[in-house]
């Protein structure tokens, strides 16, 4: 087993935790010795200096609720004078120690002078206590654990008002993925000093759109690597596959059964449960955060990216259900062309995508900063916006008062035979169909798929940007495209798949895939010409069409309508470009593979379940498989 140490990264989602460890240690030697660092960032167009002070650096282990104690560390401006805020990260991920480079990680905020508190949670690195994933949250006043990760937050806050000095008496928190969920754990019960909150790249429902499922989907690398990694031991410790090319090493795994049988062998109690909760039941309804979502009790900024390979479904939902309860118009949204955490960083380009700004550092100086100055400090006059996207394809930021937009309309792209995709209903009956075979599954990135983790760089977190056309020999992929769009096209909104399918087999999986065909011809960058983008996309398992908490079989052979959010987009479509959507089953080994005949839990699907059957994708003029778009003029 290879251990990594994210010392100087707890803040980030841990899949940038190799990145920015190597180009923060790379600095931070120099950085360290120089009495302030100087970071220049890029704030509405116009270049601008920040200058963040020399921070002193403390560690304690601050008492919890039931006698756990936290390791945390503190650090403060060496300089400082007058009272400051907290800013609070509470990390599964490792605190740092006292040469964490401070001003690297956060140039704009360290600049802006806060006293930064970073905690390791319960069970995880130096802090005592279990750790459970994803603890739910207790039931105040009823039966159960008295501890969850919000007591944790508020016992650690009362903490640090009685015992550091020079504090205005208010607490801000922030976190990307997992520190982005304990930052959001802590607003559903605040202390009352917390003040504000930043929740960013929070997952929100691990079964319906985040890190280990999709729509019942399992998403088996991510998964497995996730929870071995977690819990091998208190401190982070990745999986040692012997193969470079994990889809083999996952294809000879053959059924699920065999991960404990032959390699976890019981001890990981995440990956148990997976194997013991297949379906939407308590175990995973207690852990989502939608029933805790019922009011908005702190000023919050909720940020996503576009192409978040984790967590996109937990963000925009976070922002959704709370705005139901926003009569005091607290409640903010940002969504920038992201992966997972890319805001931390320039955020300039996305694989071989280019974005024409530094995206990341604009959101930072221009939006973080100052929303927190606003409620933490009371200084600034920074009136957040609604919503805040970024508009891929013409590369601007726009704001609006609802997301998705009012004005939005819906508009259905078609599939029709010989692969057209078009924007009037089918005339005509005919399906499009291919064999889909276990044996032999779509990859869903560019082989080789290095591990999720690998320290010498994997594919894994820019993989939604990466080129469509390597899947389009495949003969189990179909393709529907538009003609050279005569106009832009504008998406700014939900995206939904509405398919009518069928299968020879018990059950099926169907991945959607909404993407920009660029022109052969790509002035822009000659290298991009007909690239295929994906702008939307996602899966969803048949067993779970009509119940997701009681799977039913699919009726071979009969047309069944499956609906599957693509989620929302903010995208111009180029006049010029063209509009594809594809289909496929298999999608491994990011989802693990469906037997396609029916078995009550895939994950004790024995090899002889593992069939090939036919899918039946059906367009007639009643019955029209397409995908819906919200558009704006
Ligand atoms: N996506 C990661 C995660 C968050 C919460 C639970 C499980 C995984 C992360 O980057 O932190």
């Amino acid at each position: 087993m290879r251990r990594i140490r994210p010392d100087t990264a707890l803040m980030l989602s841990r899949s940038s935790v190799g990145r920015w460890r190597r180009s923060l240690i790379v600095c931070a030697t120099a950085m360290l010795a120089a009495a302030s660092v100087t970071s220049t960032v890029r704030a509405q167009g116009a270049a601008s200096a920040v200058t963040a002070p020399a921070y002193t650096f403390q560690q304690v282990m601050i008492p919890t609720r039931d006698g756990v104690k936290l390791n945390t560390v503190i650090f403060a401006p060496k300089d400082q004078r007058e009272p400051l805020p907290f800013m609070f990260i509470r990390t599964p991920y490792g605190a740092p120690g006292e040469k964490f480079p401070l001003a690297m990680a956060y140039p704009e905020l360290a600049a802006a002078r806060y006293i930064f508190v970073m905690q390791d949670i319960r069970g995880r690195y130096l802090s005592e206590g279990q750790f459970v994933m994803q603890r739910p949250p207790r039931i105040v006043d009823g039966p159960g654990p008295r501890v969850d990760e919000s007591t944790d937050a508020w016992d650690s806050i009362d903490w640090l008002l009685a015992h550091v000095p020079n504090h205005n008496g208010r607490v801000g928190m922030m976190g990307v993925s997992y520190p982005g969920w304990t930052t959001a754990m802590a607003m559903l019960d605040p202390h009352p000093a917390l003040a504000a909150v930043s929740p960013q790249a929070s997952p929100a429902d691990m079964w319906i759109g985040d890190d280990f499922h999709h729509n019942g989907a399992f998403r088996l690398s991510y998964g497995f690597e996730y929870a071995a990694m977690m819990e091998t031991s208190k401190e982070n410790e990745n999986f040692a596959f012997d193969t470079y090319d994990t889809y083999d090493w996952y294809l000879k795994l053959g059924s699920l059964a065999n991960v404990n049988a032959k390699y976890l062998k019981g001890k990981i109690p995440t990956w148990n449960d997976f194997a013991a909760h297949p379906n939407y039941d308590g175990f995973w309804q207690r852990q989502a955060m939608q029933s805790y979502l019922t009011r908005v009790t702190v000023p919050t900024l909720n940020v996503a990216g576009w192409w978040d390979q984790e967590d996109f479904y937990g963000p925009v939902h976070i922002y959704r259900t709370l705005e139901k309860h926003d009569a005091r118009a607290n409640n903010f949204l940002v969504v920038g062309p992201w992966n997972h955490g890319g805001w931390r960083r320039e955020g300039r380009a996305l694989g071989k995508i280019d974005f024409g700004a530094l995206t990341g550092a604009d959101f930072r100086a221009t939006i973080e900063a100052p929303f927190f100055a606003k409620y933490l400090k009371g200084t600034g006059d920074y009136v957040p916006a609604e919503a805040t996207v970024f508009e891929s394809g013409s590369n601007t930021w726009r704001t609006f008062t609802a997301w998705p937009p009012k004005e939005a309309v819906t508009k259905a792209l078609y599939f029709q035979a010989n692969g057209v995709l078009s924007f009037s209903a089918p005339t005509s009956t005919g399906n499009d169909n291919f064999v889909s075979d276990p044996a032999h599954p779509v990859p869903y990135r560019n082989r080789p798929i290095e591990p999720t983790y690998f320290p010498k760089g994997s594919g894994w977190p820019a993989w939604l940007t990466e080129d469509q056309r390597f899947v389009k020999d495949r003969p189990d992929v179909l393709t529907w495209v538009t003609e050279p769009l005569a106009d832009d096209l504008v998406l700014a909104g939900d995206v939904t798949a509405k398919l009518q399918v069928s299968t020879s087999g018990g059950d099926a999986d169907w991945i959607v895939k909404l993407i920009d065909v660029y022109p052969e011809e790509y002035a822009p960058n000659t290298k991009l010409g007909g690239y295929e983008l994906m702008v939307a996309n996602d899966v969803f398992r048949s067993r779970f069409r009509e119940s997701l908490e009681r799977p039913k079989a699919m009726v071979p052979n009969q047309v069944t309508p499956i609906t599957i959010d693509l989620h929302t987009q903010s995208y111009r479509f180029r006049k010029g470009h063209r509009v594809m959507v594809q289909l496929q089953s298999t999608w491994f080994p990011l989802i693990d593979r469906n037997p396609q005949t029916w078995v009550p839990n895939i994950f004790e699907a024995k090899a002889s379940d593992f069939k090939a059957q036919t899918h039946r994708v059906w367009r007639t003029p009643t019955q029209a498989s397409r995908v819906e778009i919200q558009v704006v003029p």
